[in-house]
């Protein structure tokens, strides 16, 4: 039975093409979605980024239905249950050393409302208080709460929505097309552009900048790899300053990269990370902010019946998404997920590089099993073009994300390469035809 279209009002949609003409999913097992007129699709992007360990793997299908039948829901405020302090020890140890206390919430969006707020928090609990303002970068995304898009780059998920936070600036993007198009990997050129973060300091002082927060890898925003060095330099600015630094890895994290996070693969450690996504492989949602424990310390004085962190969701640490965390992150040990887009990394790139030439094809990018493809837009109908080749590639039955004219491309961690092939080629053939 098709279901009536007309009561649900879509999330990022452009919801009467949609109604229209309705891409409505039904299935899904590894690799596959199947849709409702039982075509089988290739899944390009992990769902929506999230999908690491693919779709459907019995043994997270089965953590989640063990313990829905064995306890639904235990109150995370004042009481816990044992799974939720197993997934808080398993994620800190895959975290860069000295990160390992975890705060969970439900979604990357709370995870990013959770860090900005620690970061407030813990300069006023030592004696900060000043320290309240937010750094972002353009182009930056950080979920859809009023925090992170103030501490966002993206003006489209920033204008209709009043003033947002005050007290919030933003650092230049490093999207370089002039010097670094068709990079494999890291960019060379643009280590420089985090001195930017040094003006910004100089206009509003260090004494008043409570957290500096980015993106490895800007993800949404057309998958923006950082230049060399330029993650070292912003470290090297805000330790120089006294001010936290934020990774926003919901996309980076759980082996996008080759390795556990994106920090790891770049060897630069936050001092905050924020995690969503992968953590559960997209099963059931579930996000987490991961600190440092100096920054938990700070929190951890005063009389001892009073909390100390005045923060938390009725969903924290969900026991169907504790039981589903806990058999994700098994299933990446079990198959070694967390450092396979390392060894995938240089067919996959090559695979994408090889739709340098195409007609419009200004720019690819690539790191780990992520990839971009920067397309010229139709002069005057921006978006246009990629959204054309998103449709046509979902019609040929792949499925990939487009962001402005950038066609992104993140498929689950277990891709085999014919598989990649296979993206790669409808991919070119509807770049082809969109000319
Ligand atoms: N931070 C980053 C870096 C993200 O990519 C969020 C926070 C917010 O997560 P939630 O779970 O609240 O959505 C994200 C989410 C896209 C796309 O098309 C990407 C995201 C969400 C929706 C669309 O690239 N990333």
């Amino acid at each position: 039975m098709k279901p009536e279209l007309d009561s649900f009002w879509m999330p990022f949609t452009a919801s009467r093409q949609f109604k229209k003409s309705p891409r409505m999913l039904v299935k899904a097992s590894g690799m596959h979605y199947w849709d409702d007129q039982g075509r089988q699709i290739l899944d390009g992007v992990a769902g929506l980024w999230c999908v690491n360990a693919g779709h459907n793997r019995p043994k997270i299908v089965q953590a989640i239905q063990a313990q829905a039948g064995e306890m639904d829901f235990a109150p995370p405020f004042q009481m816990a249950h044992p799974k939720a302090f197993e997934l808080a020890e398993k994620v800190a140890r895959l975290a860069p050393a000295g990160m390992n206390k975890v705060f969970f919430t439900n979604s990357g969006s709370e995870s990013v409302e959770t860090a900005l707020k620690m970061a407030i928090a813990y300069h006023r609990a030592r004696g900060e208080g000043q320290r309240t303002r937010l750094i972002g970068r353009e182009r930056g995304y950080h979920g859809v709460n009023f925090g992170g898009i103030s501490v966002g780059g993206m003006s489209g998920n920033r204008k209709m929505f009043g003033s947002l936070l005050t007290g919030v600036d933003h650092i230049r993007h490093t999207h370089d097309l002039a010097r670094n198009a068709f990079s494999v990997g890291q960019p060379e050129h643009g280590a420089e552009i985090a001195n930017d973060l040094e003006n910004v300091i100089a206009l509003h002082d260090a004494s008043t900048i409570a957290a500096v927060i980015v993106e490895p890898i800007a993800g949404s925003t057309g998958v923006l790899i950082p230049p060399k060095g330029y993650l070292n330099r912003l470290r090297e600015i805000c330790d120089k300053h006294g001010i936290l630094l934020i990774f926003d890895e919901v996309i980076t994290g759980f082996g996008r990269t080759g390795s556990p996070f994106a920090a790891t693969t770049f060897g630069v450690t936050p001092d905050l990370m924020t995690l969503a996504k992968g953590l559960t492989s997209g099963t059931v949602p579930m996000g987490a902010v991961v600190a440092k424990q100096a920054i938990h310390d700070v929190f951890m004085t005063g009389p001892e019946h009073l909390i100390e962190f005045a923060h938390g969701y009725t969903y924290s640490a969900h026991p169907l998404a504790c039981a589903a965390g806990l058999a994700t992150l098994e299933t990446y040990a079990d198959e070694g997920l967390l450092t396979r887009a390392s060894q995938l990394q240089s067919y996959f790139g090559e695979a994408l590089h090889s739709l340098k030439g195409l007609p419009n094809v200004i720019d690819i990018r690539n790191c780990g099993l992520v990839g971009g493809v920067e397309l010229s837009p139709i002069a005057g109908e921006p978006t246009k073009r990629a959204f054309s080749i998103f449709l046509d590639c979902y019609d040929k039955g792949v499925m990939l994300r487009t962001t402005g004219d950038i066609v992104a491309i993140s498929p689950p961690l277990i891709i085999e390469r014919e598989q990649i092939d296979r993206i790669i080629e409808t991919l070119r053939g509807a770049i082809q035809r969109a000319a």
